[in-house]
């Protein structure tokens, strides 16, 4: 369990933001180093999670600890898939914290082998970007995401449903993006007045 005295001095910002990840941190949150700086804000996620609300099933292709599968799990049957066995079973438990771990189906597997037998109305794209060092670039190429190509990842999820909703640096190339997809939409989504990331919408997401 983290505390106070144990949170490595590079998580030690994450920490600071424990409430805002987490609202319920202090009913027993689990989370793990890769977990603290990659999971999306509660705020955000319940934001991203209204836009979606119109679904009835969303997949949560790379669920970490959970941040973003608890929120959709408020209007929608979730199917969440993580490839890591021990951050799955995080999320099980934050889902267990916040009451609404019966609408979730948990997954342990490869999203990219996957996604060619799964059925949902909208799927919610969160991969790994390369850890926080993601910033360093002054731009953010899709194409060089680690460890999958982040266009190859946008056409495998669109022969589920045209519906998707990207979870991407702050820095990405809006260019890349918008070539994507001819319905798109992409937005910058702010914190307490600080962008922290952008998010592509396309299909039935984009807003009217
Ligand atoms: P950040 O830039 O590491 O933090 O991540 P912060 O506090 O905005 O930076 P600073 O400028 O204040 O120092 C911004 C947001 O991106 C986080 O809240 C996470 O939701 C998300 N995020 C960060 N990383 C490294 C990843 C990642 O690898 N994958 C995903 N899906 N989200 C990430
Ligand atoms: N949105 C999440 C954070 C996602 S971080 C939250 O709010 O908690 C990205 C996650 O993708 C990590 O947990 C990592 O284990 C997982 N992952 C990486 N490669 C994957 C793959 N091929 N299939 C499924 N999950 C994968």
């Amino acid at each position: 369990m983290w505390n106070e005295d144990n949170v490595p001095k590079d998580l030690r910002k994450y920490w600071g933001q424990r409430y805002s990840l987490f609202s319920r941190f202090d009913d027993g949150i689990a989370i793990d180093r890769e977990g603290w700086y990659s999971v999306t804000p509660e705020e955000i996620a319940r934001y991203l999670a209204e836009r979606c609300q119109h679904c009835p099933v969303v997949i949560d292709a790379f669920c970490g600890v959970g941040g973003n599968a608890i929120q959709f799990a408020k209007y929608s049957r979730v199917i969440a898939i993580d490839i890591n066995k021990s951050r799955l079973e995080m999320a099980r438990h934050n889902a267990q914290v916040y009451g609404v771990e019966d609408r979730i189906e948990f997954i342990h597997g490869d999203y990219m082998k996957l996604a060619p037998t799964l059925k949902a109305d909208c799927v919610f794209l969160s991969p790994p970007w390369g850890g926080p060092q993601y910033l360093k670039a002054p731009v953010f190429d899709l194409n060089t995401m680690m460890p999958m190509n982040g266009t190859e990842l946008y056409l495998l999820s669109h022969k589920i449903t045209p519906n998707i909703c990207y979870y991407l640096p702050r820095n990405t190339n809006t260019k890349q993006l918008t070539a994507l997809s001819r319905k798109c939409e992409v937005e910058s989504v702010y914190l307490n007045d600080r962008l922290k990331v952008t998010v592509l919408y396309t299909g039935n997401l984009v807003r009217k």
